[in-house]
């Protein structure tokens, strides 16, 4: 509890997942796919109050793909509107081979997510071999690539922890609990609660709500002390019915609901002081 007292001065990081793997154009026209959409993309997001973009991207016919030829072209697109942080997903799409998960760390963004345990996703399973976890791990420490650990479960906030006791990684550790998967742990109030009690060490946390749940996880998550990531990627409506109409309209409503919690926004300097980059 100490260190979630703490945390709430804290300034409120937003991240924006705004293109995501599984997502499609047809699911919401809003999606930004081609590498012009996506620095579009980013640069509005930052403009709205994120701090930092979560990166998937896609293949000239729109398909997910772990190409690094991609990545830095979208990345240096980015780069020339914005100052905003890049993470890159090493989780990619269901059924990527871990070769071509690992392969954009060459471009040593400041940030890379790190999918700490296997789940089932929909009706397929999204794999990730401890082995594999581990090799993940040890290349962002070689390359100083800040992992995100993605936990949709309890058991893998374990494994996290007992991988920093190992020294695979580092603290101050990063954790993103993502709530609301079809097979994951659930969006409840309740869940959220328990995952952050469980934090033992130096850490910051991110909490990402899936579909209904991305508003109310961000809501509880402001008044919890951790940081918020919402976007296309995790849901692809404003409200029940309703598609939202860019990733940015839904980072602007977390800065409007942070700052009517008197929680400030933190810019992209403050972001890389509290996740202690460089
Ligand atoms: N596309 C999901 C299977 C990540 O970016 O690290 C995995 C995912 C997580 O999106
Ligand atoms: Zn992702």
């Amino acid at each position: 509890m100490r260190q979630m007292r703490q945390n709430i001065m804290e300034k409120l990081i937003i991240t924006c997942a705004i293109t995501g793997a599984e997502t499609t154009k047809e699911q919401n026209p809003a999606l930004p796919i081609t590498p012009d959409e996506q620095a579009e993309e980013a640069y509005e997001c930052w403009k709205a109050g994120a701090s930092i973009i979560h990166l998937h991207v896609r293949d000239a016919a729109g398909k997910p793909s772990q190409s690094v030829e991609r990545f830095k072209e979208v990345i240096e697109k980015i780069q020339k509107k914005c100052p905003v942080i890049i993470q890159i997903s090493t989780g990619g799409a269901i059924g990527e081979t871990i070769t071509a998960r690992m392969s954009p760390l060459a471009l040593k963004p400041e940030m890379a997510s790190l999918n700490i345990g296997s789940i089932n996703f929909g009706s397929d399973v999204f794999y990730n071999h401890p082995q594999d976890v581990e090799a993940l791990a040890a290349k962002m420490k070689a390359l100083e690539i800040k992992p995100e650990i993605e936990v949709y479960d309890f058991g893998m906030l374990e494994f996290g922890i007992k991988l920093i006791k190992k020294g695979v990684l580092s603290t101050p550790a990063h954790f993103q609990f993502v709530l609301g998967t079809t097979h994951g742990i659930s969006g409840e109030p309740k869940n959220l609660c328990a995952l952050a009690e469980a934090l033992t060490t130096d850490y910051t946390w991110t909490a990402a709500g899936i579909g209904r749940y991305q508003l109310p996880v961000a809501a509880q998550t402001i008044l919890m002390g951790g940081h918020v990531r919402v976007g296309l990627e995790d849901n692809i409506y404003w409200s029940k019915g309703v598609l939202a109409e860019s990733n940015a309209q839904l980072v602007e409503r977390i800065k409007n609901l942070s700052n009517l919690l008197q929680r400030p926004i933190a810019t992209v300097e403050e972001a890389k002081n509290i996740l202690c980059l460089k």
